[in-house]
């Protein structure tokens, strides 16, 4: 019982930072993307390929999370935006206050985007808002197609579902109907999206959908 209330407090704490978060945001006219998958979904190499296509016409930074290494950070930041690497240690996801904290180091005077890369896994980071405008989960084609009916909680809570990986769904014998179909139940409310960012394949519908929200007001 007293593990329980000590959770909730956490999550009530976290929800009020996150809405300091969603209207700072929003004051700023930056569009905050909170980026959720498993571990080598692709999320990193999504955010690599968006940031050299997007990045000219629309001034974007990063917030990335792992538990340790700033490997991604240093992906991340080949592709010139400005980038803040947060190691969690033990911590499974990211909190409203940790991207609090990280975006105070980064210049937002200017900027449109910020794409948060959460921890990678499909449990933790569900229950924690960042005070993002768009919650995107992934699910790479290597995984699965059930995923979005083993974990239901993260899907149901996406604005969008990106399947990444799309170049090696034949060679992973992916069942793209049952995917569709899984997705569809658990979240019909997420626009969905197919691409690989390997090849470029699927990504212009994917940067039509980050600009129509740009283009809404952010935040
Ligand atoms: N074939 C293929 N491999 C990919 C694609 N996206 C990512 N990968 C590979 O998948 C692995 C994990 O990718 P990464 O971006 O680090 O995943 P993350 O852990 O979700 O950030 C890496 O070896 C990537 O090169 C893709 O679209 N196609
Ligand atoms: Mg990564």
């Amino acid at each position: 019982l007293q593990v329980l209330e000590v959770n909730r407090n956490l999550l009530i704490k976290n929800d009020e930072q996150a809405r300091r978060n969603r209207s700072l945001f929003k004051s700023r006219g930056v569009l905050a993307v909170n980026v959720l998958a498993s571990p080598g979904a692709g999320k990193t190499a999504l955010l690599e390929r968006t940031l050299a296509d997007l990045c000219g016409r629309h001034p974007a930074a990063v917030v990335v999370g792992d538990l340790a290494t700033d490997h991604d950070g240093r992906r991340l930041r080949r592709s010139g935006a400005a980038v803040v690497q947060l190691t969690t240690g033990t911590v499974c996801h990211l909190e409203a206050e940790m991207v609090a904290r990280a975006v105070e180091q980064l210049p937002l005077d200017g900027l449109r985007l910020l794409f948060i890369e959460n921890v990678g896994n499909l449990v933790c980071p569900a229950g924690y808002d960042l005070g993002e405008g768009l919650r995107v989960v992934l699910l790479s084609v290597t995984e699965g197609e059930d995923k979005p009916l083993k974990y239901p909680k993260i899907f149901k809570s996406a604005d969008a579902v990106v399947v990444t990986k799309t170049d090696l769904a034949g060679p992973a014998g992916f069942d793209a109907a049952a995917a569709r179909g899984a997705i569809e139940s658990v979240a019909p409310q997420a626009e969905v999206f197919w691409l690989s960012a390997r090849t470029g394949e699927g990504l212009g519908p994917w940067y039509a959908y980050l600009e129509r929200r740009l283009g809404h007001g952010a935040g």
